[in-house]
Parts: structure tokens; sequence; C-alpha cells
């Protein structure tokens, strides 16, 4: 498996600020995208408790900044009702944080980058590139089924915004798969199938890394 490129995390003027905060090991991502109910969350669960990653769910750090009365909050709310796209600058500010917070080298970024900008935005900032993009391909039927028998109570699983939901990552976030397919970086995987059918497939992929538990 060939190396990941940004070994250390940076600040704003480009001088590497990964010291004591994470470690000198060379850092790893992977991105985890999907259609919505795909299940990006639940494999990514599984990957933690096998290959020792730290799963950052964008929409979760999203979810945690509106619940923390942050002063985007009801921005992100609006943006989340409308199954839009938050900002890049304020996702990857979460991202970058959690990231130095987790104490973690592997991480497995779920549900980012949503769009171009997104992409280029987390590129640009971090300077690390992706290892590899683990794509979750399921049928709309199924993922429609699945979000409105979730029960969470989140404020996007109505059948209004799961339809928004669905234009904005054909339009906007399969290009982003794309993108990568174009470089050769996507491991495609059936995940219209129970749970362990796709997390047996999932390990395949993540075999190289050698299970921790
Ligand atoms: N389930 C899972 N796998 C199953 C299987 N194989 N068979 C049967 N059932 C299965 O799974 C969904 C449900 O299906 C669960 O009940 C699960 O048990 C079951 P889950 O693992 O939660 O799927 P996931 O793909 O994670 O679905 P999620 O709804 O979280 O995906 P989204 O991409 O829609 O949501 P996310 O939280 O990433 O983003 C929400 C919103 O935040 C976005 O619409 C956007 O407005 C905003 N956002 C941004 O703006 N920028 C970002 O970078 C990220 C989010
Ligand atoms: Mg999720």
């Amino acid at each position: 498996m060939s190396p990941a490129i940004g070994a250390t995390f940076t600040d704003d003027s480009g001088r590497a600020e990964g010291g004591d905060l994470v470690t000198e090991k060379e850092v790893i991502v992977i991105f985890v995208l999907g259609g919505p109910g795909s299940g990006k969350g639940t494999q990514c669960g599984h990957i933690v408790q096998h290959f020792g990653f730290t799963h950052l769910s964008a929409g979760d750090l999203l979810r945690a900044e509106i619940n923390s009365g942050s002063e985007n909050g009801t921005m992100i709310q609006n943006m989340i009702k409308e199954g839009k796209i938050v900002p890049s600058e304020v996702t990857v500010k979460l991202l970058q944080r959690a990231m130095k917070e987790s104490g973690n080298h592997k991480f497995l970024i779920d549900g980012f980058p949503r769009n171009e900008e997104n992409r280029a935005a987390f590129e640009e900032v971090t300077k690390i590139v992706p290892e590899f993009i683990l794509f979750f391909d399921c049928a709309e039927e199924e993922m429609e089924r699945r979000l409105l028998s979730r029960n969470e109570g989140r404020v996007d699983d109505n059948i209004e915004t799961i339809r928004k939901r669905f234009k904005v990552f054909l339009e906007s976030s399969m290009k982003v798969v794309e993108y990568y397919e174009s470089k050769g970086k996507v491991h495609k995987v059936d995940a219209g199938k129970p749970i362990s059918d796709v997390f047996d497939a999932v390990k395949q992929i993540f075999s190289p890394f050698g299970e921790v538990n």
C-alpha cells in the first residue's frame, strides 16, 4: 500500500505543529463515502474495533457543533435540514481539531468530502492526501427504507429532506468519488447486503493494515 502524503498537521503558516499533539507517525486518512443511509457510520464502527482507526463523522461533528451552542449552530442546523452542504471552512476546521485531539494517526473520515470544494479545501489546509476512498454503493430505495426506520430523531430523516439529500449526493458528492476513481483510489463495496456481509468485504480491503482486535 502506498504511503499517505502529509505526515504531520500544519498550522496556517504551514509550520508543522503535529509534535506533542499527535505522533511522529505518518497520518493515514481514508475517506468513507456513500449515499445517505448507505451504512458509513455502521461500518466505520466495525473498522474501528478491528483495525484501530479513529472514526470522524463530519455529520456527527456538525451536529455536535449545533449542540455546543456555537455561533455557527443555527446556520449548520438550517443547512442540515435542507440537506445542503455546510461551507468547507467550518467542516475542515472541525475535522482538523478532532484529528489533533484524537492522539491517533489513522483516521476514517466519514461523509466528507461531499463536493469538489470540500475536497480541495481539505487538501489545501491539511496537505493530507487520502490513502484511498471506501465507497458504499447502495440503491436509493434501500437507503430510503433504512433512513425512514432509523428513529434516532435526526432532523433530516424525513422523506422531504431525504429526497434533497439524495439529489445533493448524486449532483455533488458523486463528483468526488469520480475524481478519486480517475486516480485509481476507490474501493467500491456493495452496501445493499446485510451488515456482516458488507463488513466481510470491508475487512478484505483493510487487511493490509493488520487487525488489532
Ligand atoms: N443499516 C446500516 N447498514 C445496514 C445494512 N447493511 N443493512 C440494513 N440496515 C443497515 O445506517 C443508516 C441506518 O441503516 C441505520 O439505522 C443502520 O442501522 C442501518 P448508517 O450507518 O447510519 O448510514 P450512514 O451512511 O452513516 O447514513 P447517514 O444518514 O449518517 O448519512 P448522511 O451522509 O446522509 O449523513 P451525515 O451525517 O454524513 O450528514 C448529514 C448532513 O450533514 C448532510 O446532509 C449535510 O447537510 C451535512 N454535512 C455537511 O454539510 N458536510 C459534511 O461534510 C458532512 C455532513
Ligand atoms: Mg452517518
